[in-house]
């Protein structure tokens, strides 16, 4: 702010002087009142903390209502809510909105951010009926006031333009939520057989998607199974519909393999409307938004007859007794793979091994070679097999499959 004061008459250039003087003492006093933040600092734990959309009115898939009834047309105004102090300029030129109805760009409109309330304003006195919408915040524009860019898809990285675009569609009277562009891509929502044993050799795969996706392609070229070994099986495709799509191997599974289903990201698509930001179409395969390089979506499942181990304990008079439900290989049930402990630390034990658990499967009765303190924790490593060279399925809800990673038993 200047003032003109060469020119005044004492008089009003005094009065000039206490008007300055009182801005400055009202500055001062609200950097010095701890009710009122200082827009100086940045919000959360670090300048580096990437800044998002926290909301927007309407909210996305609303209608965005007229606010001035006495005239003519849609006067309304859309409000975007950042979570922390973003650079003005930045911001401003970060803004574009899309009316997805006629693929045109929306020209005349009124942009504005207050920077206290941390809110961008996108005005427009004359929005065009029967429309959706999409408000398009650029990264690359759009930076908070410690240059951090806007994470549009909220997976804490900086993925830049266009995938961290922070979007949010509306529509105008006459139009409706269904006509609104989708603001995320397609996931797999589920497979089928999903990380679990199955015991058909010809099974029914079946993929599910979060958004419609293109049927020409949910096809066999983009549904790759492999075994273990590396070998592939040939999929054929047996039925589809809008969001799902099931496949059967041509040749049968071998017992004792594992199975990867790999979804191809670069091939299959959803069938969004018209106008959905290209970028939208590919499959998020590690859900955390869209990105540059998306990886493709993997699960796996075990194709076996023989069941995984699985091991319970439960309290005796100074031990703890292991029930497993197979028939285990003794020989891997030593003191490094079978243990206690207590407050003290290890607890050093004998094993007593028996055949009397349900269904004659090996039972262990672990007597304590001293005194414990405090309740026991008992712990069995996933590398114990059964007698028929199964691994131990010890994670805390059994998967059918043994010795992955999170396959170490520890139970109270
Ligand atoms: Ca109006
Ligand atoms: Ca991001
Ligand atoms: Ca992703
Ligand atoms: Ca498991």
């Amino acid at each position: 702010m200047v003032y003109q004061v060469k020119a005044q008459k004492p008089k009003a250039r005094a009065a000039l002087l206490l008007v300055a003087a009182l801005l400055f003492a009202m500055s001062c006093s609200k950097k010095d009142n701890p009710l009122l933040l200082d827009t100086n600092l940045p919000l959360g734990t670090g300048a580096g903390n990437l800044p998002y959309v926290t909301g927007v009115a309407p909210q996305n898939g609303w209608q965005l209502m007229d606010d001035d009834p006495h005239t003519a047309g849609i006067q309304a105004t859309v409000a975007v809510t950042f979570s922390d102090y973003m650079d003005e300029a930045s911001v401003l030129s970060g803004v574009s909105v899309l009316n997805t109805t006629t693929g045109e760009a929306v020209a005349g409109l009124s942009i504005s951010y207050n920077a206290d309330a941390r809110k961008l304003f996108v005005r427009h006195t004359d929005w065009t009926r029967s429309a959706a919408y999409l408000l398009v915040l650029a990264p690359g524009g759009a930076k908070n006031r410690w240059n951090v860019p806007l994470d549009g898809n909220r997976n804490g990285k900086a993925d830049g333009d266009p995938y961290d675009n922070a979007l949010s569609t509306f529509y105008t009277e006459g139009s409706s939520p269904d006509s609104c562009v989708s603001t995320a891509p397609p996931t797999v929502t589920s497979i089928t057989p999903d990380t679990t044993r199955i015991t058909e050799t010809l099974p029914d795969i079946s993929v599910a998607f979060s958004a419609a996706m293109d049927s020409t392609t949910l096809v066999s070229d983009n549904f790759k199974l492999l075994s273990v070994t590396g070998s592939s099986v040939q999929l054929d495709r047996t039925w589809f519909s809008t969001w799902q799509v099931g496949f059967r191997p041509r040749s049968p599974l071998r017992y004792g393999d594992m199975y990867t289903i790999t979804v191809v990201g670069a091939g299959v698509r959803a069938d969004a409307l018209r106008n959905t930001p290209q970028y939208l179409l590919l499959l998020d395969g590690d859900y955390d938004g869209p990105d540059q390089n998306e990886p493709d979506f993997k699960s796996y499942f075990l194709c076996d007859t023989l069941r995984a181990p699985t091991v319970s304990v439960t309290s005796i008079g100074n031990g703890t007794r292991f029930d497993f439900t197979e028939l285990m290989d003794e020989s891997t049930l030593d003191a490094q793979n079978v243990r206690t402990f207590d407050a003290g630390g290890y607890v050093p034990g004998t094993m007593v091994y028996s055949r009397n658990a349900p269904g004659n499967n090996t039972r262990i009765d672990y007597y304590f070679s001293r005194p414990t303190q405090g309740g026991h924790r008992a712990f069995v490593s996933r590398q114990v097999t059964s007698a028929a060279n199964r691994m131990l399925d010890g994670q805390p809800s059994p998967n059918g499959i043994g010795g992955e990673p999170w396959d170490d038993f520890w139970g109270q």
